[in-house]
Order: structure tokens, then C-alpha cells, then sequence
């Protein structure tokens, strides 16, 4: 078996993210963390909840973008909206922009009034960083999309939602960040984003050069996990057979 791709790197670390959730409702937004998250149904939390992400809970694992084969339940948006809300419910977003305390933007570049960028909106964000545990990932790690402060708060990080109040604090969660060079989460000192592991073949100071402000980096960083055999096959013959894996993190 050839060797693990950059991207099936990414897909355990992904997988990995939601190893410990146990039975609740995974939200993957994007390939790479569809792919993760389906992973980790196979392997290490087959407790996970997942959707089609439009209206229906799937019962049995496809691959990506194929129709579902069995479908267990019924969850459309307005229903979604309850679980978020509720709590049990772990979901992981796309960033444009990511600063130092954790917060993200998905929202617009530039100055709000008169922004350079219109993006999304902030969608489902805010309620999400303060309801329920929510992850990013990072497909270009670049100092682009690190940056000292995001220029529109979307998601909400720890340090924010400490100074909204109890209310906003109490479950906010960010749990990891994932991108194509490492995996990163946000229990630095004073609650700032920190390395927790590099992918194999790239350095510290490689991620520290893609990270546009000062990273919490521990004297020892380990390398991210590559895949398991077992994962391996999962990725390549189940879950991702034509490699569209590969259009967002390059081999
Ligand atoms: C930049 C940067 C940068 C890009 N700095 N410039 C430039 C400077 C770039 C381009 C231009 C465009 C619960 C819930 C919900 C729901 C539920 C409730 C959610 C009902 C569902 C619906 C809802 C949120 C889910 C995501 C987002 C995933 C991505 C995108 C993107 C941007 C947002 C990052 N750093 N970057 N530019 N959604 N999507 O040079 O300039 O900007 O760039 O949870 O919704 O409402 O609630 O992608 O933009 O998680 O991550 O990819 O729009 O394609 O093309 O990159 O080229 O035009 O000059 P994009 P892109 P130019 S949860």
C-alpha cells in the first residue's frame, strides 16, 4: 500500500477531532471534514450521528456525495436549529480567517462597513461557538487566514465569549484546528490558539511561518498520526473511491 497522502493525513486528524464525542450529532461543513467525520463512524465512534447534510440522519456510513443507502431520521434546518440549541452536537467549519484567540471569520474582509470581500455571512457561527462544540478546518494555512484579529467576528473564541458573559461561556468549545500543515486547538496561555502537532514532513518553523501571529508552540511538538492500514482502505476503496480528496488538499 503506497504511502498516506497529505490529505488522508488530514482525514485521521479530522477523525480524530470527533474520536471522543460519543452519540452525538457530527456536523461536518466541507470535504475533508466529511470525509473525517464518516471515518470516524467506521472506526473509533460509531456512536456519531451524521446527516446528508440537507435533511436526512443516515444509518449506514456512504461514501461521499452518493446517495444514502439507509436513512434513520429526518433533520431539516428548522430541526437542526433545536439540536444547536440543545447541545449534543459537535460541528466543524470552514475559516476564512482565524486569529490568535480563536475567533473566526466567515463573514467579510475588510472594514465591516465597507467590506473589501462579501463571504457567507456568518451563518450558523455564532450560535454554534456558543452552543456546541465546534472544530475549523484550514485547507491553505497561510498567514492569510491566521491573522493577529479577524476583521468580522463569526465564530465566537474563549476569550470573547468569557467577556459576553456566563451565558456565552458556559459551553463554548472550540475543540481543534485542523489545516493541511497541523493540528492546533485553543488552550494556550490566555486562551490562544497552540500547536499540538505537525503533519509528517512538515517543520515548526514551517507552521510558524504560515501563522500570521505569535503561536504557543510546547518544547516538544509530536507528529500528527499518520493513518492506519485499516483507515487507508476505508479512505481509499469506501469513503473517497475517486480521490476528491486530493482537489482540496494537493498530494
Ligand atoms: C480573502 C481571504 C483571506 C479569501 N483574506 N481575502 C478573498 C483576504 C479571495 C477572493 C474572495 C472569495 C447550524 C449551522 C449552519 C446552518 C444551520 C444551523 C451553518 C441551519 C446551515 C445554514 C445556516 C456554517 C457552515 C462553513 C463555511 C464553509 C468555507 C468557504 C469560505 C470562503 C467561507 C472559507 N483570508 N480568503 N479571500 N459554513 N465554507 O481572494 O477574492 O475573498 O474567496 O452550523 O451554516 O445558515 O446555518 O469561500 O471564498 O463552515 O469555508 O470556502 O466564498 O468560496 O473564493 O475563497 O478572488 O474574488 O478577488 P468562498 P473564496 P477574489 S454553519
Amino acid at each position: 500500500m503506497s504511502e498516506p497522502t497529505r490529505a488522508e493525513v488530514c482525514a485521521a486528524a479530522i477523525a480524530d477531532a470527533f474520536a471522543d464525542d460519543g452519540e452525538i450529532f457530527a456536523s461536518p461543513m466541507g470535504m475533508l471534514p466529511m470525509l473525517g467525520v464518516r471515518l470516524a463512524k467506521l472506526t473509533s465512534n460509531p456512536d456519531l450521528v451524521i446527516s446528508d447534510g440537507e435533511s436526512l440522519f443516515l444509518a449506514g456510513v456512504p461514501p461521499l456525495f452518493a446517495k444514502a443507502d439507509v436513512v434513520e431520521g429526518w433533520i431539516p434546518f428548522r430541526k437542526v436549529f433545536d439540536i444547536v440549541a440543545n447541545g449534543p452536537r459537535h460541528v466543524m467549519m470552514g475559516a476564512t480567517q482565524v486569529d490568535r484567540h480563536g475567533n473566526q471569520n466567515i463573514s467579510a474582509i475588510g472594514d465591516f462597513d465597507r467590506p473589501t470581500r462579501q463571504l457567507l455571512g456568518s451563518r450558523g457561527a455564532p450560535g454554534n461557538t456558543v452552543n456546541n462544540r465546534t472544530s475549523y478546518w484550514v485547507p491553505r494555512h497561510s498567514p492569510r487566514v491566521f491573522v493577529e484579529a479577524v476583521d468580522v467576528v463569526s465564530g465566537v473564541g474563549p476569550r470573547r465569549a468569557a467577556a459576553a458573559g456566563p451565558a456565552a461561556a458556559r459551553y463554548n468549545d472550540i475543540h481543534r484546528i485542523v489545516t493541511d500543515l497541523a493540528v492546533l486547538d485553543v488552550k494556550g496561555a490566555d486562551d490562544t490558539v497552540r500547536l499540538l502537532s505537525v503533519h509528517p514532513g512538515v517543520s515548526v518553523d514551517e507552521v510558524r511561518a504560515a501563522t500570521g501571529f505569535e503561536l504557543e508552540v510546547p518544547a516538544e511538538v509530536p507528529e500528527t498520526r499518520s493513518p492506519t492500514a485499516e483507515e487507508l482502505v476505508l479512505v481509499r476503496e469506501v469513503l473517497d473511491p475517486r480521490t476528491l480528496r486530493d482537489r482540496e488538499v494537493k498530494p
